[in-house]
């Protein structure tokens, strides 16, 4: 057994997106394409000799192989430990709780979320770092930097190991631990929502299903739903994970859900519904033949907070992402809490929850989470709603209808465009900077245009500051329409189109968003010429 140094040359596509390094199958098994990468992460992140380190993925097409090649290269670079979930598998807020409850120096974890697996599909790798969140713009730009200018890595010869068999084995020097990547995660979650009321409600014929999509979280929803909480066998459908996601696109929205929609809008349908993506940090809410959008769902979470255990002393504050709809921001204002407006993408909520200013965060891309991890969280979301049913007892809609009587509605769509050729992408975008000038001011149909900029974001923690990130219009009557492009994808550019429109009064609230949404959608496709620069009439997917 040594240690080989092998020479390599610099990937120049190495740049880590919204989170982490996503690229297709075959890109990752170009020789050395991996190996770069990990070697990059282990060269910025300096960890002192001897560290321990979380490793495990969504179980996707690829996982294992590279779990043997990242544990033999953490064993070539000095780590005294590394815990890896059995299998490889490891929910990314399974991975963010088990790397803060053994107080690790961090983790990697390899998925590409809601992205399709498969030899032709996508493979994902990212850093999180001892706090259990994913790395911070400075450190993953510090990746970038080196995997740019990198000519060597650090491999140990060596067999495999067996990744299948809880127990300790050994690498050169160090220790390799395979460990249950459910037990502690399903800990935590009891040690912060009420699960004999829970219990109650579903023995109560309180009926519930939730999609796992063939993907990380079926042992863990079963674990929890079935087994811990008493919801009948079967309650989790599509809950063995498959190297391919049985060819699906594990990404929880009412287009890719479409098992579980067609149930819960069904003659026969459950009470309570539920789906989590390819690595479990995402989830969708449903109620019988209703839709709760992400970003209602993070608003009614936070004000009904103090329903639950875990929060029943209040909340330090929230925070969402920018495009996320300003539904949370009324709760906040209303509990007399702070909100922040974060960029895209859990690692910025970081900061804000390891200095105890937020307790809940969101985004609208259906995550929802808080600080008991630092990643968002699928079945804590979903748990978090049964644990308000169980004390409320009363149907998801009329919670929502009530909470929006109370608030008002921010009705909300996002658009998106995948696949386009970047330049047209960007085409677009510019156009709109180049506008904005012109824009402010400006009245389209009931809709004044009140100020429009390119939203930037100065941590208040560390003081760092992220520029680009979405172009706002916003206007005069709390309506607004942004436009940002994607940092998930891996073909081509995705362009997402975000609206929003306030509506006080109650007597509108039961109409459809598409339908309350529609001159300021008109609005959009107006002031961007999207339609002309892109050559699309439809966006591919409306959530
Ligand atoms: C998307 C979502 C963003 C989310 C990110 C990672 O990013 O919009 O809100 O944080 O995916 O989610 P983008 O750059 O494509 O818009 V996951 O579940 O992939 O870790
Ligand atoms: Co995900």
């Amino acid at each position: 057994m040594s240690i080989r140094t092998v020479s390599t040359q610099p990937f120049p596509d190495q740049k880590p997106g919204t989170s982490g390094l996503r690229k297709k199958v075959p890109t990752f098994r170009q020789p050395h394409y991996l190996e770069n990468f990990v070697q990059s992460i282990f060269d910025s992140i300096a960890a002192p000799q001897g560290s321990t380190l979380v490793l495990g993925g969504d179980g996707r097409y690829y996982n294992r192989l590279a779990i043997q090649i990242i544990l033999k290269m953490a064993a070539a670079n000095g780590f005294g430990q590394v815990l890896v979930g059995r299998g490889g598998i490891l929910s990314t807020p399974a991975a963010s709780c088990v790397i803060r409850k053994y107080k690790t120096f961090g983790g990697i974890i390899l998925s590409a979320s809601h992205n399709p697996g498969g030899p032709d599909g996508d493979f994902g790798i990212k850093f999180n770092s001892s706090n259990g969140g994913p790395a911070t713009e400075t450190v993953t730009e510090a990746i970038y930097v080196k995997s740019k200018a990198i000519s060597s890595y650090r491999i140990l010869d060596t067999e495999d190991v067996m990744l299948d068999k809880l127990g300790e084995t050994t690498l050169g020097g160090m220790k390799v631990k395979v460990f249950d990547p459910v037990s502690d995660y399903a800990e935590l979650m009891e040690s912060l929502f009420d699960f004999p009321a829970i219990r109650t409600l579903l023995k109560s014929g309180f009926k519930i299903k939730f999609d796992a999509m063939h993907a990380v979280n079926g042992p863990y929803a079963k674990e929890l739903l079935e087994k811990r909480l008493g919801a009948p066998v079967g309650s989790v459908m599509n809950g063995v994970p498959l190297e391919d996601f049985g060819g699906g696109h594990p990404d929880p929205n009412l287009t890719y859900a479409h098992d579980l929609v067609e149930i819960m809008y069904g003659a026969e349908a459950p009470d309570f519904g539920a789906a989590s993506d390819g690595d479990g940090d995402r989830n969708m809410i449903l109620g019988k033949r209703f839709f709760v959008t992400p970003s209602d769902s993070l608003a009614l979470l936070a004000a009904n907070a103090t329903l639950i255990p875990a929060y029943k002393q209040g909340l330090a504050g929230v925070a969402r992402s920018m495009p996320t709809s300003a539904a949370v921001d009324r709760v906040a204002k209303a509990l007399n809490i702070p909100c922040y407006e974060t960029p895209t993408g859990w690692k910025f909520f970081g900061n804000l929850m390891d200095a105890g200013k937020v307790t809940l965060c969101g985004e609208e891309s259906f995550g929802t989470g808080s600080n008991h991890v630092r990643e968002k969280d699928g079945l804590w979301a979903v748990l978090f709603w049964l644990n308000i049913l169980a004390v409320r007892k009363q149907s998801v809609e009329s919670i929502v209808r009530e909470h929006w009587a109370r608030f008002g509605r921010n009705f909300y769509s996002r658009y998106d465009y995948e696949g386009l050729p970047t330049e047209a992408a960007n085409g677009v975008i510019q156009h709109l900077r180049d506008n904005f000038p012109t824009l402010t001011n400006k009245q389209f149909g009931n809709h004044t245009v009140q100020t429009c900029d390119d939203f930037s974001y100065t941590d208040p923690v560390d003081g760092s500051i992220s520029k680009g990130q979405g172009l706002r219009i916003l206007f005069s009557d709390d309506s607004r329409i942004i436009f940002r492009l994607s940092g998930t994808g891996t073909e081509g550019a995705t362009l997402r189109v975000y609206l929003e429109a306030y509506e006080a009064d109650v007597s509108r609230h039961h109409l459809d968003a598409q339908e309350a949404l529609k001159e300021l959608i008109r609005v959009a496709l107006d002031i961007s010429e999207l339609q002309s620069r892109t050559g699309r009439d439809q966006p591919t997917v409306i959530t």
